[in-house]
């Protein structure tokens, strides 16, 4: 038997009672902590009302909140009683949050007050029940679904604590959490995970990369709904009885400064977007003294802001690669030998290897197809047959990236093997940008690509052509795109051409539109 908040959290309850194991900050600022015992508390109390609200094993709960202690609680004592947390991001428009309760079949949504208005997307999902808000305020309209506010929600629980004494009896193998990671067709797939695969992040990249001990305070800018942010807020500092700082706010430069100033974190986690943004923040040279490693996921790191970083701040940068399907770190760079430019070295527990097209090893130096395999590999996505056999092929799986291997054993990044984008470490479909703008009157052709900006990092860029006698200007288009798509999806420039290049078949060529975009 083996249940993971049971792992995380209740074997430190008993243990050492009185340890902090949240700092969180509030949208006003206000701090609030919370001890292991506390922490234990709020999850059999949310479990209870779970169980009294009628949730059964293995039910989803779509969870679409800010960082905060009752993400973490809603989480944990949904894997108590054997259901399924799914926490999905808080950057999505209503449409997709209604994709996301319907594709997932949720019995239960819970959102936290800025996201209250995205309550009515899920009006109507055939297997909703309940819907859990945590505000003051007014609650949301639902229909189809008994809503309530957290306290009302968890006081209804109170007659049925005994029934949540012990966790539900799950094992390694038991579905745990979904988590929900777009495709190169737009369309978001849920990645299954095991209950046994956070304690098996937390014993590899966790335990031998960063060497994380009781003593260590991890904060995570990448949230909690991202496979990335999960392990550094939740899984890592609390397979080891150590604390995590929350903040609920949108990230910025001066809050992760003062949080840095007044939480004192020895890890800091977040992407190289926002390493840049620090930089450029003007900083004071002593900001990260108490860190002891900066952790970068998400993106390819660039060599000269790796290196503009390190020398400006003084302080150990370890780059990686994980993804959601692997659920965490799986190359990274070590302590005191990282290198520049390269994403680092295997994570011991995870292999790697590089193949060709026609799936034969290449040899070190030549670029290829980077497969995974480990036991933190999700077992699949949710009702999506075809595309988990692509990706998971018995025990490796495909991360859809080219990379190069050096003689000396460094991964070094080369890119997406698909058109997909990662833009500030977050997937964006080109396909779905293309769509969005194909939409408008104006446009006739339009295909979005991949190009880096001036610190290198990559951006999605539109380059249309317009329909004959069209007088639409970019700052036009991209207020169409404002309506309709995800902030973080919209296109960061628009290139009005012409005529785009295409095939003597008339496909429009990717590879070549990207060329001129760069130009
Ligand atoms: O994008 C990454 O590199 C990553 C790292 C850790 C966990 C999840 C992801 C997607």
């Amino acid at each position: 038997v083996f249940n993971a908040t049971e792992w995380l959290v209740t074997r430190h309850a008993r243990a050492t009672p009185g340890k902090r194991a949240i700092t969180a900050i509030d949208l006003d600022g206000g701090v609030r902590t919370l001890t292991y015992a506390q922490l234990d508390d709020d999850v059999r109390r949310f479990a209870a009302a779970l169980v009294a609200s009628g949730v059964r094993p293995e039910e989803r709960l779509l969870l679409c909140m800010g960082d905060t202690p009752e993400l973490l609680t809603a989480f944990l004592a949904g894997m108590r009683i054997g259901a399924v947390p799914v926490p999905v991001s808080t950057m999505l428009t209503p449409a997709d949050i209604t994709t996301l309760a319907r594709d997932s079949r949720a019995r239960l949504v819970a959102l936290s007050s800025e996201f209250a208005g995205l309550g009515p997307a899920v009006s109507g999902s055939r297997d909703l029940a309940d819907v859990v808000v945590l505000t003051d305020d007014e609650l949301p309209q639902v229909t189809g679904a008994r809503v309530r506010s957290w306290d009302s929600f968890v006081s209804a629980g109170a007659d049925f604590l005994e029934a949540v004494a012990e966790p539900y009896p799950t094992i390694a193998d038991s579905p745990a959490f979904w988590l929900y990671t777009s495709g190169t067709t737009g369309t978001p797939k849920g990645a299954m995970h095991r209950h046994g695969s956070l304690r098996d992040t937390a014993e590899t990249y966790a335990r031998d990369v960063l060497g994380i001990g009781p003593d260590d305070v991890t904060f995570s800018v990448a949230k909690f709904f991202f496979a990335y942010g999960l392990g550094n807020t939740l899984t890592f500092p609390f397979s080891v009885g150590a604390s995590t700082v929350l903040d609920r706010s949108r990230p910025s430069p001066a809050g992760t400064a003062r949080v840095l100033r007044e939480q004192r974190p020895t890890l800091f986690f977040a992407g190289p977007t926002y390493f840049a943004a620090l930089l450029a923040a003007g900083l004071p040279r002593d900001t990260f003294t108490g860190v002891r490693a900066c952790v970068s996921a998400g993106e390819a790191f660039p060599a000269a802001l790796f290196e503009r970083f390190t020398s400006t701040f003084g302080v150990e940068m370890l780059d990686g690669i994980g993804s959601t399907e692997m659920l965490h770190i799986f190359i990274s760079g070590r302590p005191g030998r990282t290198r520049p430019g390269s994403t680092g070295e295997i994570v011991a527990g995870y292999e790697a290897r590089i193949l060709d097209d026609d799936g034969r090893p290449v040899p070190d130096g030549t670029p290829g197809n980077l497969w995974v395999r480990g036991s933190s590999a999700a077992t699949g996505y949710w009702s999506r047959t075809a595309v988990s056999r692509r990706v998971f092929q018995g025990e490796w799986v495909r991360t859809g990236d080219t990379y190069v291997r050096s003689a000396d054993g460094y991964y070094s990044s080369l890119g997406r093997t698909d058109d997909i984008i990662k833009a500030g470490g977050i997937w964006v479909s080109p396909t779905e940008v293309e769509e969005r703008l194909r939409a408008s009157p104006e446009v006739n052709q339009v295909v979005v690509v991949s190009v880096p900006d001036e610190t290198g990092l990559d951006k999605p860029v539109a380059c249309v052509v317009l329909v004959p006698g069209s007088t639409a200007g970019a700052e036009d288009l991209v207020a169409f795109c404002r309506e309709g798509l995800a902030a973080f999806k919209r296109p960061r420039h628009i290139l009005v051409f012409d005529e785009l290049p295409t095939t003597a078949t008339g496909k429009l060529q990717r590879f070549r539109i990207r060329e001129l975009a760069l130009e």
